[in-house]
């Protein structure tokens, strides 16, 4: 299991300073549309089409889903890898950060959290940085010219919370939720930029939390479980912080298909835990 996690890792480590060179020139629109209706950058038809040809060869990898398609693309292997090319992606017009998501599961797609053996992500900010949970550790590192250096060996979510992010507009957010984020408001700072990952970076590492909740007219909310959900919720508790839909940990849930949505929350356990009192 080790050398197939370890390979994936190293194509996205590999790949995504590639995706990153590639934006520049990719910030039109295509004329088409993702699965979840969102219309499609070049730059996320370029990361999906490079980490799609480069997951499957690794030789333990034998399927690969990713927001950006359809359906699965299947192959032999005993590991599948579900990939967000590039979360945030609206984020490339207001040159603001963006990233690459991904999850490694040890069952068919679309699989329930617990099948997660490993997930991380590649963050395209000020530097390009790699962050990866694996056996319960969470290790980040720069991606600098081909090289990867080390910056964290146990990364782990800072104790004492300071910053929150919630997606949605207010006027969309149920009343109890809006009631719980006006508690939030008056204890951390706001950081929201329009990426998870950016977002979610933020949180692990000023502490606080994060999330994009269930609307009213949209209950299951705007944020992908498989592609979104399970692996930024693998890597935040791997973190020692805590997961919800508003409910229960994301890691409990099963996808009940491909690009099925969900609320999203990561972050400081006792402020996840007022979430779920909140929202019963
Ligand atoms: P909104 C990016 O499109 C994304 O999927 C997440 O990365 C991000 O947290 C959210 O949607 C932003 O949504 O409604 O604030 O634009």
């Amino acid at each position: 299991m080790s050398n197939g996690i370890g390979a994936v890792v190293d194509v996205v480590a590999a790949t995504a300073p590639e995706v990153r060179a590639g934006l520049a020139d990719r910030r039109a629109y295509t004329e088409s549309e993702n699965p979840s209706g969102d219309r499609q950058l070049a730059a996320d038809v370029h990361a999906d089409e490079l980490l799609c040809e480069r997951l499957l060869d690794v030789d333990a990898v034998g399927s690969y889903a990713s927001e950006e398609r359809d359906a699965v693309v299947e192959d032999d292997g005993r590991l599948h890898v579900a990939c967000d090319p590039l979360d945030g992606s609206s984020n490339l017009k207001s040159n603001n950060a963006m990233g690459t998501l991904f999850g490694v599961y040890d069952a068919p797609l679309p699989a329930p959290g617990s099948a997660l053996v490993a997930a991380g992500f590649a963050l395209f900010g000020p530097v390009t940085t790699l962050v990866v949970a694996r056996d319960g550790r969470v290790r980040e590192w720069v991606l600098d010219g081909g090289d990867r250096r080390l910056l964290e060996d146990d990364l782990a979510l800072p104790a004492e919370p300071t910053v929150y992010g919630f997606g949605g507009r207010r006027p969309e957010w149920t009343d109890a939720f809006a009631a719980y984020a006006d508690r939030v408001a008056e204890e951390l700072k706001l950081r929201y930029g329009g990426a998870m990952l950016g977002d979610v970076n933020q949180v692990l590492t000023y502490g606080g939390v994060f999330g994009y909740p269930g609307l009213r007219d949209r209950p299951e909310g705007k944020l992908r479980l498989l592609f979104e959900g399970h692996p930024i919720a693998f890597v935040v508790e791997a973190a020692g912080g805590a997961s919800s839909d508003g409910e229960r940990s994301l890691l409990e849930l099963t996808p009940d298909r491909l690009h099925a949505r969900t609320p999203l929350f990561v972050g400081d356990p006792g402020y996840v835990d007022d979430l779920e009192a909140a929202l019963a």
